[in-house]
């Protein structure tokens, strides 16, 4: 594999886990607010971007690569409420999108087919990921910020059987 296209990925293993530290943190703030059904979202959320670095994580092995485990920054943790941290996790989605763009973009240029394909399952969930917090976020802003109203989505989301403890 291309030298730069194996170092970019290695990159995004480590971009995976910070998500998983960014909504692991998201999780603990919304449980010290009393709003267990969005820490149940984004821990469910941190779930899967542990999954997504394991997955580049095999693919690497499986192409016989060198894996490199760079250190995982420590999340920006001062959200000032709910939306705001809703806010931040759709804008984190956006930029994970936009890195996979480039990964895919690089993978096509160096004519590496196996990554191009590989990438694409990334780029499809990356459609789903942006649309859950954009969905989230949208709810939430109709209800203007209202502190009951807020609680009420936060009921509904603890019952919500998509998102699993
Ligand atoms: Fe949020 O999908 Fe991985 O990063």
């Amino acid at each position: 594999m291309d030298e730069k296209l194996l170092e970019h990925l290695n990159k995004q293993i480590n971009k995976e886990m910070y998500s998983a530290y960014l909504y692991f943190a998201m999780s603990n703030y919304f449980i010290n607010i009393n709003m267990e059904g969005f820490a149940k979202v984004v821990k469910e959320q941190a779930k899967e971007e542990l999954n997504h670095a394991r997955k580049i994580y095999n693919y690497l092995v499986a192409r016989n690569e060198q894996v490199v485990l760079y250190a995982i920054e420590a999340p920006d943790t001062n959200w000032i409420n709910p939306i705001d941290t809703i806010k931040n996790a759709l804008a984190h989605e956006q930029f994970i999108t936009s890195q996979f763009n480039e990964l895919f973009e690089l993978s096509r240029n160096l004519k590496d087919y196996a990554t191009e394909v590989f990438l694409q399952w990334f780029i499809k969930e990356q459609v789903e990921e942006e649309d859950k917090f954009r969905t989230l976020l949208e709810k939430m802003e109709n209800i203007d910020n209202c502190d009951c109203e807020i609680m009420h989505i936060d009921r509904n989301l603890k019952i919500d059987e998509e998102y699993i403890e």
